[in-house]
This record gives C-alpha cells, sequence and structure tokens, in this order.
C-alpha cells in the first residue's frame, strides 16, 4: 500500500488517431500543475501519461492510411509534432508514459482477464447491441440520445457477435455507495449524474471482448476476440506501475493512485467500470476520480470535423509555453465547462502576467537597479505600512494549499494575484520615487523595495507549478539562487532572501501583446489551419431516391450557343445569356454563376441547358431553362464549372 506522503496523479492516456488539441492539453497542464505543486510540498509523485491505442478506429485510420496500426500509432505518438513532442514543448513533468502496445501491458492485460475469467466475472455470451463506432461502445436502445450514440452524438448501427461478459450488475450496490456515500468522483455535481443516468436504471453486465476486428490485446485462451479496449486502456494505470508484469515495481510504492483526471464523457468508465474491475480483482481503489470540464468553443465541442481544434503548438509558439499554460488554468473553473477565445487567452495574458506580474517583477528589480546599483544595502527601517503586505504574503501559501489540494486551479491562482495587485498598490502607497529623491530616506527605500522582493519570491514560488520556466528566470532576476529561497518551507516566512540580495531587471518577461494584430494573425493562421483541415473535395449528397426511366426522358437537354452573356443590374450573382437552342428563336437563361465567370469569357462556347422547365422570372426577367453545371466542394470553398462541351456539337443537339 501507498505510503502517506505519496501522491499519484494520472491523466486519461490518448488517442493516437490524431494530433492532440487544446483539450487534451487542458488537462495534461492541470495534472502536470498538481504533480509539480506535490513535488514542491514534499511529496513522493508519481505523475502518469500515455496512449491509449489500441481499438477499431484506429485500425480503420491506419487502413486509411495506408500502413499498419502499429506504423500509424507510432508515427502519432513517437514522430515529429506527435504526443511525445507536444508534452516536451508543454513542459510536462510526467514520471513515466505508458503505451498500451507495450509488450508488458499486453501482456499484463491478458493476465488480468483470465484472472477475472477464474474468478467466474467474466463469462461468454452473446452481445446484441447499438455500436458506436468512434467511441468503440455499445448500447442499448434505451441508452440512446435521439437514437445516436449518448456520448458523441453520432450515428449508431446494429452490431451482434459472440463476446465475453464482465459481471458489472454484480458490483452496482458496492459502486453505488462508492459514488453517493464516499468523497470517490469529485467534483460532487457528477455523482448524480452516474445514479442517475447508469446505476438506477440497473447496472448490466459489459461486453468486454470483439471479434468484429483484431486490433487489440488478444484473449489468450480463446483466440479470434480481442480484449474489449477500455479493459485494456483502463489497467494502464496499474500496469504502469508493475501490476501483473515485472517491468515496473512501483505498484507497492504508489497504488492506489491518488486522484485520475479525466474528462466528463469518460466518467462513466472511470467511476462505475474501473472500480468494479478493481473490485474484481480484489486491489485497492483509486482515491479520486475528478470529472473535469470540456475547453468548448461557441459552447460547442471542437472536432476535427467540425474545422474548429485549437492547435496548442500554434498558441505556444505565438505566445509561449508558460503563457498558454497560465491560460488555461487560471481562465476555466477545473470542473465545469470553459469557452475558448483568443480574445481571452489575449487579455488572461495582457492583464495577469504583463501588467500585474511583469510590471511588478520589473518595476521592484528596475528600481533597486536605479537606486542601488543592483544591491540592496542591509539596513532596514519599517513602517506601519508594511504589515499588510507582509501578512497577505505570508498567509498566501495556506490559502493556495486549500485550493490546490480541492484541484482548484483558478481559485489558487487567484490568491496568487490578489497578493501581486496588493503589492502594486503598495508601491503607489509608498512611492519609492519620491523615496529615492531624498537622501534621508534611502534606508526606508531599500525596506520598501525588499518588502516587495520578498512578496515576489512567495508569489514565485507558488506559481512554479504553473510557468516553471518564467519562474525560473524571476527567481534568477531577484537574486533568489539557493534552494531554500525557493522551497515551499521557505514561502510562508518573511525575511528569507539575504538583505544584500543582487537583482538583475534583464528583459521584459511578458511583453504586452498587441490585441488586434496578434488577434488578426492568429484568425488567419488558425482559418488557414482549418481549411487544411478540410476534406479535398467533397461532394454533395447522393440522392437516394430513383427516378423512373420515362420520367428523366422527359427531362430535355440540349446543346446550346451561347450568342451573349451579360451581367444583370442590381444583382451580384445573375448572368444572362442569350442562347441559340437549334429553333430558331433566341432563348434566354438567367444563371447564378457571375462569381465564377466573366461575361465575355462565355460568349461563343457551346454549353448544356435542360429547355423544358417552366419559365421563372428573376429580377423581373423571365428565365427559360437551366445552364447545366458541376459542382462541388474543394477545402470548403464552393467550386462550379459551367458544363462546356465540343463547339462541333451544333445548337438543339439533344442529349439523350
Ligand atoms: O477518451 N476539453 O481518449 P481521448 C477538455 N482513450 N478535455 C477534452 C477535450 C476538450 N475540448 N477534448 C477531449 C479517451 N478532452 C480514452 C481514455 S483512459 C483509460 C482512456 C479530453 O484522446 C477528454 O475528455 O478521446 C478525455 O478525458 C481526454 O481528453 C482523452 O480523450
Amino acid at each position: 500500500m501507498a505510503h502517506d506522503n505519496t501522491f499519484f496523479v494520472s491523466t486519461p492516456i490518448y488517442y493516437p488517431s490524431d494530433k492532440l488539441h487544446i483539450g487534451h492539453t487542458y488537462c495534461t497542464v492541470a495534472a502536470d500543475a498538481i504533480a509539480r505543486y506535490k513535488r514542491l510540498t514534499g511529496a513522493d509523485v508519481m505523475f502518469l501519461t500515455g496512449t491509449d491505442e489500441h481499438g477499431q478506429k484506429i485500425e480503420t485510420k491506419a487502413n486509411e492510411a495506408g500502413c499498419t496500426p502499429q506504423e500509424f500509432v507510432d508515427h502519432i505518438v513517437e514522430g515529429e509534432g506527435g504526443i511525445l513532442d507536444l508534452w516536451k514543448l508543454m513542459n510536462i513533468s510526467n514520471d513515466r508514459f505508458i503505451r498500451t502496445t507495450d509488450d508488458y501491458h499486453v501482456e499484463a492485460v491478458q493476465k488480468i482477464f483470465r484472472k477475472m475469467y477464474d474468478k467466474g466475472d467474466i463469462y461468454k455470451g452473446a452481445y446484441k447491441g447499438k455500436y458506436c463506432t468512434p467511441c468503440e461502445s455499445f448500447w442499448t436502445e434505451s441508452q440512446l440520445v435521439d437514437g445516436k450514440c449518448p456520448d458523441c452524438g453520432r450515428d449508431v448501427h446494429d452490431a451482434e457477435e459472440e463476446a465475453y461478459f464482465f459481471r458489472l450488475s454484480k458490483y452496482a450496490d458496492r459502486i453505488q455507495h462508492l459514488l453517493e456515500d464516499t468523497d470517490f468522483l469529485q467534483p460532487r455535481t457528477r455523482v448524480n449524474e452516474m445514479v442517475n443516468n447508469f446505476i438506477k436504471p440497473g447496472l448490466e453486465d459489459l461486453c468486454v471482448s470483439r471479434t468484429s476486428f483484431k486490433w487489440g490485446v488478444p484473449v489468450d485462451f480463446d483466440p479470434g476476440h480481442v480484449v474489449y479496449v477500455w479493459v485494456d486502456a483502463l489497467f494502464n494505470y496499474a500496469t504502469a506501475m508493475g501490476y501483473c508484469n515485472d517491468k515496473y515495481n512501483d505498484y507497492e510504492r504508489y497504488w492506489p493512485a491518488t486522484v485520475h483526471f479525466v474528462g466528463k464523457e469518460i466518467v462513466r468508465f472511470h467511476s462505475i467500470i474501473w472500480p468494479a474491475m478493481l473490485m474484481s480483482v480484489e486491489e485497492p481503489l483509486p482515491k479520486h476520480v475528478y470529472g473535469h470540464g470540456w475547453l468548448v468553443i461557441d459552447g460547442g465541442k471542437m472536432s476535427k470535423s467540425k474545422g474548429n481544434v485549437v492547435d496548442p503548438y500554434v498558441l505556444a509558439e505565438k505566445f509561449g509555453v508558460d503563457a498558454l499554460r497560465f491560460f488555461l488554468l487560471r481562465t476555466f473553473p477545473f470542473g465545469t465547462d470553459g469557452n475558448f477565445t483568443n480574445e481571452l487567452l489575449i487579455n488572461t495574458i495582457n492583464i495577469d502576467l504583463a501588467n500585474k506580474l511583469g510590471n511588478l517583477v520589473s518595476r521592484t528589480t528596475g528600481m533597486i537597479e536605479k537606486y542601488f546599483g543592483g544591491t540592496l544595502p542591509t539596513e532596514r527601517e519599517n513602517d506601519g505600512i508594511d504589515c499588510d503586505l507582509k501578512t497577505a504574503a505570508c498567509e498566501l501559501r495556506d490559502r493556495y494549499e486549500a485550493e490546490m489540494e480541492k484541484f482548484q486551479f483558478q481559485n489558487a491562482l487567484e490568491e496568487i494575484f490578489k497578493v501581486i495587485e496588493r503589492a502594486n498598490k503598495y508601491i503607489d502607497e509608498t512611492a519609492p520615487w519620491a523615496l529615492g529623491k531624498d537622501e534621508t530616506k534611502r534606508v526606508r527605500l531599500a525596506t520598501v523595495l525588499y518588502n516587495l522582493l520578498e512578496t515576489v519570491r512567495i508569489c514565485t514560488t507558488l506559481l512554479t507549478p504553473f510557468v516553471p520556466e518564467s519562474c525560473e528566470k524571476i527567481f534568477t532576476k531577484i537574486g533568489a539562487g539557493c534552494e531554500s529561497c525557493r522551497s515551499w518551507d521557505k514561502a510562508n516566512v518573511w525575511g528569507t532572501l539575504c538583505a544584500d540580495a543582487t537583482v538583475s531587471k534583464g528583459e521584459n518577461l511578458f511583453p504586452r501583446i498587441d490585441a488586434e494584430k496578434a488577434l488578426a494573425e492568429l484568425e488567419a493562421l488558425q482559418e488557414a489551419q482549418r481549411k487544411a483541415a478540410l476534406p479535398a473535395i467533397e461532394l454533395e449528397p447522393y440522392v437516394e431516391e430513383e427516378v423512373d426511366f420515362d420520367t428523366f426522358l422527359k427531362s430535355d437537354f440540349r446543346a446550346v450557343k451561347i450568342k451573349n452573356c451579360e451581367t444583370v443590374k442590381k444583382s451580384d450573382k445573375l448572368l444572362k445569356f442569350t442562347l441559340d437552342d437549334g429553333s430558331g428563336v433566341d432563348r434566354t437563361i438567367l444563371s447564378g454563376i457571375r462569381q465564377y465567370y466573366a461575361p465575355e469569357d462565355l460568349i461563343g462556347k457551346t454549353a448544356i441547358a435542360i429547355l423544358n422547365l417552366p419559365p421563372r422570372k428573376m429580377m423581373g426577367i423571365p428565365s427559360c431553362g437551366m445552364l447545366i453545371s458541376a459542382v462541388h466542394k474543394e477545402k470548403g470553398e464552393e467550386k462550379l464549372h459551367l458544363m462546356l462541351i465540343d463547339d462541333s456539337v451544333p445548337a438543339g443537339a439533344k442529349l439523350c
């Protein structure tokens, strides 16, 4: 059993089916902040993340990409700009990274599956249900929402297969007790949803093997079956510590996990299925599952198909890794959804990092350089006005700790920024520039500046889990070189920094962003990315309904010569065509293709028209028929080609 001072935090293991976006980064940055915070407090920390590499979705994607599933996931996980690169860029300090295709994990899952089978908790049956391929989930009819997958809202299809089942129903009472009577699932608001939607309607046994595809952990005692991807995936948290394998031997040290951070849509798997399986193998349960909210765009989920995913690489490159990390945890409460906008990102950086923190550091170090050549004298002259700032700074650690222990990152940062604001106000109250003009006030001036340095030191120590690289720079600027100055123990002890601290103002840490310019650049970049992610060619949906041959034959398609073509007044869409249809009488057809063609380019060409449509007036001009064009979308943009044919075809020739 893990000892009191261990702390084990995990993110979900991500599907390497696409590049990760800002939503995935959110959870990983949060886990990183809590891991760094716990290390700061002296805990023995295990921070685990990884990738969930099996399942039909990956197999299908690999087929589409023309490679093996293993090649496909290797590229997304380890390739350039892949998941490992992203975590390196974001300064993620995970202690371990698990890939579910790692041999030790595969073998461990086989042992675990057999263990549950031998116990009688896994049995063979036949599965009939509704299957959602992207979510790899079977659903019962009653679980569907408007006939669609309740998780992702996409179409499901009927599926039936011989399968193994896990006796989830057997654990229903214990799970209900776990959810309702303990603080296992957080925030508390997620408990009702689980109990009312999944447990009270009756927990059904869970289908835990598949025969319809191959890319998974084989059930070793029944070839043809692969283990359901969620069973394989959930056990990562234990196998990565060495459970049922010899690759690692940290299970005794770190298990049970302290907290699994997971997105709200996978709370069901983590708070019902996962503890039930652990009960089955008779292992201790994780202490907490924390279901965080989503980052949404215009109130809706980010998705590649909507073309609105936000790329962390782009934001980190433009604004810096720390600014992005900070924004994610400062802006949104961890437990609820947060609406992502570029404006919010830029405002947060400008207000908190540039105006408040950046300014405090540069004003303080700048004045020490200006008035004392960078090194403070050691004499002090205290004043009653200092008390408020000292108290605020010294009490900060406790308030911060209380919030961090509840995973309330936003509140913890709010506490720090209250003190930063207090310090900025202290500068106005004490007016060091006025003290600097008076030779007799030098000791007082040194005291004021030392007080500011101490406040910066304390705030920086507590900001380290959020913006580690910037804090390192601030410590250097304020002359906090020794370990003790940066330690948790001294984060509530006034007077830690050497009295004759030597500072260097150096470059500005968080330059103010020109919001208008940055927004325009970002939008152009994101638009280009959105377009690049769109399908190359998109076709109109095919018409399913059949048209009988005789009806089709009634359509009179003819070759027509374009005698004249001109724009139509007050219309930016229409072109007016005067056509020779072979009948000897000119025919007028209006067509909404002005944006695609200059009228003079079409004169003399041979086109195709359907002639026997009822005449229709447009902008007061009767149009007798319709010219035929081919339409499709290219990278999301409408494309149109007027059907022009060989000029040797005479006017009036019938198409049949
Ligand atoms: O679910 N905002 O993997 P995944 C916040 N392999 N979080 C988001 C988000 C957003 N916009 N979009 C996704 C899986 N996430 C499984 C996990 S664990 C044993 C197996 C979060 O790559 C999402 O909520 O689809 C989930 O927690 C995580 O990213 C991984 O999603």
